[in-house]
Formats: structure tokens, C-alpha cells, sequence
């Protein structure tokens, strides 16, 4: 990148600027974006940063991938919106080669991962009152605590965070709360009338929460043998971020349906998903569902370019490759201000040892040596750099954590 981009207001302005005229729902860091390419983003000074948030795993291809740009570029000049009234001629391949990806057969497009989620949801009971024969407005969801699924208020309904849901009620009933990672607590939850068991195949917000070996096949099994849908939001999880294109495939599962989204945009557009066989989303009929923006000729366009990135296999490599780089390191880092970490292909959260700092001021203290990366609840700070990232400046950032750490 060449010469600051200019605004007429630099950075502290621009934050103070906002306080009056934005809703309090975030408390960023103290950095004003600007510009960015690949891994590095650049703010209104010209200060260079690693991004090692990538948009919470929307940029899983780096700012502004180039074959990304270009099919949104192409689309811009052509065509960007019909709605659903009408067919465009970008969607039926885009459909094509997302189901052939995911190993399915159905595509139903949306926009943002809590429409993928709500959808995902009306699909399961549509699919329990129809093809299960649960009696008419008593299906139940079976989820998992410390969910983190998006901010409506049905997926607030079952989330277990306070902060999330408080507020916020009448709530939608007929979801059931059980431990994550114990198939024991799910098996005792799940009846008759369930439709679906809907859970992140590793819980993101909750500190990049791997289950046990064994616990996604097992609740493969479980939902096979009781008759309810296996619901999978890889939203966060998919798309190359853990060295496969589904967090499911670390243990060869394949569930019902799966949630997709963030990445599934490029980073450009907001672009979801939930794909899923034809004898569930086939349960769908004209006017039951629908989105005006979803599958939308340029987010079909853009989509179609994340899927065609992914199909050769390589980001998924590199994911599992530099995986072990991030893993070594981290590993190389507890004792040394780290307590423990969790991860899997390029996504880890780190605790770090509260008597450092909050999650929040290591963040801050990592942001003015150049990292831009974001706590979680209490001590966590979760890292997941865009896959086009190099070891070079994987290892960097490793670097820089420590120093962060230990001086
Ligand atoms: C916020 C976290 C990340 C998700 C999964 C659905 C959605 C998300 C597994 C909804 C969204 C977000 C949204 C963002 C913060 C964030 C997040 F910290 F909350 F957990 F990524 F780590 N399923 N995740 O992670 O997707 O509607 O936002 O497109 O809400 O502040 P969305």
C-alpha cells in the first residue's frame, strides 16, 4: 500500500465523532480502519496492522482477495439485484457448486448468519411437523450453553449470555438448554418431539471451545437413532477456517443441514446460507420463506467466487499447515503469560493469565505493537488471521504476543 488514504478527520476525531450519532452497541478498539489488502489492514495515520481478527472469519481470504474483487467488480457492471420475484442467471450455479462443496444437495440463500440460523430453525420444525409428525406448534430445539448463534430475538431466546439476551424478552419458546460436549445431557433432552439438535461444531464466542473427540459423531448417531435433524452452524467455523471446508469433517460427520455464512461473502457482501438434502429443505414451499436480498445476483456472484477459492483445496491446507505453526507457537507461550490455549487449523483462544491484564487490555496493548486481534469473555483473546496469512507473519504476530506478555 502506497500513501495514507486522506479523510478531513483523523482517527481520535473520528472516534469522538461517532459518540453522539451511533448506538453504544460496541466498544471498539481505538483504531479507525481506512484501508486494507490481504492480511494487513492500514488506519487514518497510515499505521500498518496485522489483522488477526479477519472480520470474526468473514475474511477468510484476506481484505480485498483479488479473484474476489473482480467477480464483485464484473457483477457491478452487469447486474446486482432482481429479487426473488424473478430468476437471475447467477444463482442456479452458484447453488451447483456450493452443494457440490458442502456434499449436499439443497441451497437456501440469505444474507446474514442469524437468517441462516432463523431459517435453519423454521426449516427444522417445518421438517418435524411434516415428515416427523410432531403434533402441531410442539417441536423443541435442543441447544447447547454458551451458544453464541446471532442476535435476533428467537436466537437470543436460548442464548445462556446475559449480556446477549437481558432485556430483550418476551422470549420464543421451545428450545432446550443442555451442557455443550455432553452426549449423556443431550441424550436426556432429546424426545418425540424434537426436531432438531442445533449446535457450533466448535462454540466460537464461548473462547474457541473444541468438544471431545468423538462428542460430533456422537451426536450424529444419536440424532440418526432418535429421528431429529443434526443441525450444524459452521457459520463461524466453515469455510477453510479449521483446515477442512467444514469443522464437521474432523471427525467425518456430515449432519442434516449446515449453517454458512460470514465467509461465504468474501468480505465483500453479506452472503448465507443453509444447505442441507432435498428431503429436508424440500419441506419449503413458494411463500413459506424468503429474503429480498437473498441470492441476490452479486452475492451469488461473490459466493461463487469464495466456493470456486475453496474447491482446489489449498486454503484449506494452508489453514491445517499454519495451524501447526500457530499451535507450536502458542504451545511455546503457556507458562510465559499464557495459561492455556485452544485451537484448531488457523482459529485459537489463548488465556491469558488475568494478572496480565484483561482480555480487553492485552488487546489494546497488542493493537499499539501493530496486532489487531479481540478478547472474549474475561482472559481470552481469540486469533484467527486471514488463511492468506504467511508463517513469516504468523510467527510475528506469535512474537509479539509474548513481548505483549512479558514485558
Ligand atoms: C456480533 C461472537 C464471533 C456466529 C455463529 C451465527 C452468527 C455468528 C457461530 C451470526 C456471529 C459474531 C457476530 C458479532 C460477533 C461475532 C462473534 F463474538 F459473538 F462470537 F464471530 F466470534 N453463528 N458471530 O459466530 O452471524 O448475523 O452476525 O452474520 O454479533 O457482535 P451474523
Amino acid at each position: 500500500m502506497t500513501a495514507p488514504v486522506r479523510t478531513a478527520r483523523g482517527s481520535e476525531e473520528l472516534i469522538r465523532a461517532e459518540e453522539p450519532v451511533l448506538a453504544h452497541n460496541y466498544h471498539p478498539l481505538p483504531v479507525v480502519v481506512a484501508r486494507a489488502e490481504g492480511a494487513w489492514v492500514e488506519d487514518v495515520e497510515g499505521r500498518r496492522y496485522l489483522d488477526m481478527l479477519a472480520g470474526y472469519s468473514a475474511l477468510n481470504f484476506g481484505h480485498r482477495h483479488p479473484a474476489l474483487v473482480e467477480a464483485a467488480h464484473r457483477q457491478l457492471d452487469r447486474l446486482t439485484l432482481t429479487s426473488r420475484a424473478f430468476h437471475n442467471d447467477r444463482l442456479a450455479g452458484f447453488a451447483e457448486r456450493l452443494a457440490a462443496l458442502t456434499g449436499t444437495d439443497m441451497v437456501l440463500p440469505m444474507n446474514t448468519g442469524a437468517e441462516a440460523v432463523e431459517s435453519g430453525i423454521k426449516v427444522a420444525r417445518k421438517w418435524a411437523y411434516d415428515v416427523k409428525g410432531v403434533p402441531a406448534d410442539r417441536a423443541t430445539i435442543v441447544v447447547a450453553a454458551d451458544n453464541f448463534h446471532g442476535r435476533t430475538t428467537t436466537i437470543v431466546s436460548f442464548s445462556t449470555d446475559e449480556t446477549a439476551r437481558s432485556g430483550f424478552g418476551p422470549f420464543t419458546p421451545g428450545f432446550r438448554i443442555v451442557p455443550y460436549n455432553d452426549l449423556a445431557a443431550l441424550e436426556a433432552a432429546v424426545d418425540e418431539t424434537t426436531a432438531a439438535v442445533l449446535i457450533e461444531p466448535i462454540q466460537g464466542e464461548a473462547g474457541v471451545l473444541i468438544p471431545d473427540d468423538g462428542y460430533l459423531a456422537g451426536v450424529r448417531e444419536l440424532t440418526r437413532r432418535k429421528g431429529c435433524l443434526f443441525v450444524a452452524d459452521e457459520i463461524q467455523s466453515g469455510l477453510g477456517r479449521t483446515g477442512h471446508t467444514l469443522a464437521v469433517e474432523h471427525e467425518s460427520v456430515v449432519p442434516d443441514v449446515v449453517l454458512l455464512g460470514k465467509a461465504l461473502g468474501g468480505g465483500i457482501v453479506p452472503v448465507s446460507a443453509v444447505v442441507g438434502r432435498r428431503d429436508v429443505l424440500g419441506v419449503l414451499h413458494p411463500g413459506e420463506h424468503g429474503s429480498t436480498f437473498g441470492g441476490n445476483p452479486l452475492a451469488a456472484a461473490v459466493g461463487t467466487a469464495v466456493v470456486e477459492l475453496l474447491e482446489t483445496g489449498a486454503f484449506q491446507r494452508r489453514a491445517a499447515e499454519l495451524g501447526a505453526v500457530l499451535r507450536e507457537g502458542l504451545a511455546a507461550l503457556v507458562g510465559r503469560g499464557v495459561v492455556g490455549f485452544r485451537a484448531r487449523g488457523l482459529w485459537a483462544g489463548v488465556d491469558v493469565d488475568p494478572a496480565l491484564g484483561s482480555g480487553r487490555e492485552i488487546s489494546e496493548r497488542l493493537m499499539r505493537e501493530g496486532i489487531l486481534a479481540k478478547d472474549t469473555h474475561g482472559s481470552t483473546i481469540r486469533l484467527a488471521p486471514p488463511l492468506t496469512v504467511t508463517a513469516e507473519e504468523l510467527t510475528g504476530a506469535l512474537g509479539t504476543l509474548e513481548k505483549v506478555l512479558t514485558s
